[in-house]
């Protein structure tokens, strides 16, 4: 049953993917996040311009290992749905090789995302520390 349902997933997955409907946008200027499957910006990139409540299904939630960040607001990234649970925030412009790095051990964790209106953390946990 539930391979079954998985493989039905991976096969609506691919032909999304086969239409462009979900990748990332290549153009310059483009605003917003893009988060990697695999470490060093590799793997399925999922770019996201909206607030994400939840992240669904094995091909998008919990599977973000990097993460650019486009955009000229900062971005809350959540370990549970509904902006719950740890999570860390990143300004425009930085970018997580490692989202499993050992300040963070963040790796295939996110399920929530939300967009800040502003381009500094404003209190939330940063990646990193402010320049
Ligand atoms: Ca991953
Ligand atoms: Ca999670």
């Amino acid at each position: 049953m539930r391979r079954t349902l998985r493989t039905l997933l991976a096969t609506a997955a691919l032909a999304t993917a086969a239409i462009g409907v979900t990748v990332a946008p290549a153009h310059a200027g483009w605003v917003g996040i893009t988060l990697y499957e695999d470490s060093g910006y590799k793997g399925y990139p999922h770019a996201y311009t909206t607030d994400r409540v939840a992240l669904y299904g094995w091909w998008e939630n919990d599977v973000a290992s990097s993460v650019k960040n486009s955009d000229v607001f900062a971005w809350v990234l959540y370990d549970d749905r509904d902006y719950k649970d740890r999570h860390f925030c990143i300004r425009p412009g930085e970018w997580v090789e490692n989202l499993g790095s050992s300040p963070w051990k963040f790796n295939d964790k996110v399920s929530s995302l939300k967009r800040l209106t502003t381009s500094s953390c404003a209190g939330y946990v940063p990646f990193y520390n402010a320049a």
